[in-house]
């Protein structure tokens, strides 16, 4: 088989999503079927001809299947690497299993990750350069909702092991990925939570939560 291309960057939160699901399959960016190949978004890599022929929308990731066709929401990249690589599963064995699953990683992709990720478009000074229209009110805005709901997944989570139910899932990674890049605003889940903090560090011991920004 030819390799899959992944178009990444370092520090950006959804490429990260599809790394951490690639290291819990046990895939490897390199020597294995993945060509892994790493953009500059500051230098604004994502804008070029070349680049936005696979991607219109000039996000990351992508990936890039043998026969040229791109995949650009990271989310269907798992949905596609999870029919490929399908042990461990990481999105439901069932169709209610994989509803569920779904449910919960919409929720907290909704809910939480997008708020915050928000928050930081809006409000990290260190991502002035891309976002030509930061607005502190609006960043301030998400920052509240985020701190609202992760007090709803801190309930979810002193109720069941991981966030769609007693297995690991997509989920999981999902608010990991949100959680971490709102470290550049210096942020932590309130420690008062502490379901959110026996999660964090069950994640931290898996292949995922070694998988860097
Ligand atoms: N919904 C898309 C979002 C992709 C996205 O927003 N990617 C960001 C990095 S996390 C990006 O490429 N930003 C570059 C830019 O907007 O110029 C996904 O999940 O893949």
């Amino acid at each position: 088989m030819t390799k899959l291309r992944l178009h990444d960057a370092p520090f950006a939160p959804n490429p990260r999503r599809v790394r951490m699901f690639l290291a819990e399959k046990g895939i490897p960016l390199s020597g294995g079927p993945i060509e892994h190949i790493s953009m500059n978004l500051v230098e604004g890599a994502q804008h070029s001809a070349e680049y936005r022929e696979k991607s219109p929308l000039g996000h990351v990731p992508c990936l890039e299947l043998p026969d040229g066709e791109c995949l650009t929401e990271s989310r269907a990249i798992c949905t596609f690497l999870e029919a490929e690589f399908p042990e461990p599963n990481l999105m439901g064995r069932d169709g209610r299993e994989r509803a569920r699953v779904e449910m919960w990683d919409r929720r907290v992709e909704l809910l939480v990750a997008m708020p915050l990720m928000m928050w930081v478009r809006h409000a990290a000074p260190a991502l002035a350069k891309i976002e030509k229209n930061q607005n502190a009110e609006i960043g301030a805005w998400y920052a509240a909702r985020a701190a609202e709901f992760c007090g709803w997944m801190d309930q979810r989570l002193g109720e069941t092991e991981w966030v769609a139910g007693h297995r690991f899932s997509i989920a999981d990674i999902t608010a990991v990925a949100g959680f971490d890049f709102a470290k550049m605003m210096k942020w932590r889940p309130a420690p008062e939570f502490a379901n959110l903090a026996r999660w964090r560090s069950a994640f931290d011991a898996r292949p995922a939560g070694s998988v860097g920004p």
